[in-house]
């Protein structure tokens, strides 16, 4: 299924004057547009193969209908995403569960919606059929020589893929940990996985990076291997250069204060990317900005004051991707929420006042600090991200032109109601 752009031109026709009555009265507030609209055009978030259908939890899953049977229906999934909101220019493959048979089809395919390939991630979490050592008790940290060599040719092969389409980057999650206490000695395992990440930065070519993501806990209980920012860094700052810190939102303690970390992590040259979601207790990957829209401006605040005092371009120096799971929402919907919950967050924090805020920092005027940010974060700029959608011929409004289209509907005529995509 392919949205028309003249559908597209019909339903921002009658978006169009209150749009445009909305921009003027923002422009009178904020002042300058322009420069925010051009860096919202530029920003693209990638979307997770494993989230075009519905996740389920291990209670249950009630699937939608309707979902990508195979990695080319998933690229046509996001490429449906790029074309009403211009900003899900690439997809983030998960192998082995998304494996193209045909590479050049597949890149041509993705060409075609005008998506990219972004970062690949290998997976030593599950045991696949054809595998010979298992993982249950990890991969990279394996005690068993031959279960860590089996998880580094996997991830080695996984860098391989990526170079056929074009990826630039590996994103390393580890389920490795253990689940009860004595099950482990820490100093091992941490050397273990050293070690076999050493054995696949090796692998990565010049212009690629290595993203290793941490995670508290899930599925093991008791400890992580890669449990926390420190731990992950300890590992990348170990590794070289091409070595970065991933964060997911949803992998930290409670509380934590994720907008320090970012700044630390950007102040060391050792952020690499995100994953995006939102939660209330644990990995819950619910949509972005839905329970915390402020904790999400404030780390968009410290991402681009960091990046800036560094010099770097917002768009393409780190790597931006959803990790979410729907359980009960439209996947698709659920995408086109994050997006614009990531945006809004990103166009909130170019507005805040740099100069007046470090000025407030420096007198320790604590008032005038939280004033400024309230006020960037309290400002409505869901006009200024429309804007950079129609200005780049998208939908002003994409989840209502979605149900206006019937989008779904349109996907189970297509592929039948009880499909299921491969992924979580
Ligand atoms: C693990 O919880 C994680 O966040 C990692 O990014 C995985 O690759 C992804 O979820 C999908 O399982
Ligand atoms: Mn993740
Ligand atoms: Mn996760």
């Amino acid at each position: 299924m392919i949205i028309d752009s003249n559908k597209i031109d019909t339903h921002n026709e009658i978006l169009i004057q209150s749009h445009a009555n909305k921009l003027v009265f923002l422009a009178s507030e904020i002042g300058e547009t322009e420069n925010i609209v051009q860096k919202l055009i530029d920003f693209q978030i990638a979307i997770p193969s494993w989230a075009l259908g519905t996740g389920g939890t291990r209670f249950g899953r009630f699937a939608g209908g309707g979902e990508p049977r195979s990695l080319e229906e998933k690229i046509e999934d996001v490429g449906l995403l790029h074309a009403l909101n211009n900003a899900s220019g690439a997809i983030s493959l998960h192998i082995p569960w998304d494996i193209p048979t045909d590479y050049n089809a597949i890149k041509s395919l993705a060409a075609q919606h005008n998506l990219k390939f972004d970062a690949v991630n290998s997976n030593t979490f599950q045991d696949q059929a054809n595998q010979e050592h298992s993982y249950k008790f990890g991969s990279l940290q394996n005690v068993n020589k031959a279960v860590r060599k089996q998880a580094v040719a996997h991830n080695i092969e996984v860098i391989q893929q990526g170079i056929a389409l074009g990826s630039e980057s590996l994103t390393v999650w580890l389920a490795d940990g253990s689940s009860f206490p004595g099950q482990l000695n820490f100093r091992k395992a941490y050397q273990n996985t050293l070690e076999s990440l050493e054995e696949i930065y090796a692998a990565l070519p010049s212009n690629w990076k290595l993203f290793l993501e941490y995670k508290n806990a899930e599925p093991n209980f008791y400890s992580t291997t890669v449990a926390d920012w420190g731990q992950s860094y300890s590992y990348v700052k170990k590794l070289g250069d091409k070595a970065k810190t991933l964060v997911d939102l949803g992998h930290h303690l409670p509380n934590a204060n994720i907008e320090q970390i970012v700044s630390l992590l950007l102040m060391e040259d050792k952020l690499g990317g995100f994953h995006f979601n939102d939660s209330k207790y644990g990995d819950d990957d619910l949509t972005a900005g839905s329970l915390k829209p402020y904790q999400l401006f404030l780390i968009f605040n410290e991402l681009v004051e960091g990046m800036d005092a560094r010099g770097m371009n917002h768009a393409k120096d780190l790597g931006w991707m959803i990790d979410a799971s729907h359980n009960i929402k439209d996947p698709l919907e659920d995408l086109l929420q994050s997006v614009e919950a990531i945006m809004i967050a990103y166009a909130q924090a170019l507005l805040v006042d740099r100069k007046a805020l470090e000025i407030a920092q420096n007198e320790n005027d604590v008032v005038r600090a939280q004033e400024i940010l309230q006020n960037a974060f309290r400002t409505d700029v869901r006009a200024l991200v429309a804007e950079a959608r129609l200005r780049s011929g998208a939908a002003l409004n994409p989840v209502g032109l979605y149900r206006d289209l019937a989008v779904r509907n349109g996907l189970i005529a297509e592929r039948g109601l009880k499909t299921m995509a491969t992924g979580l």
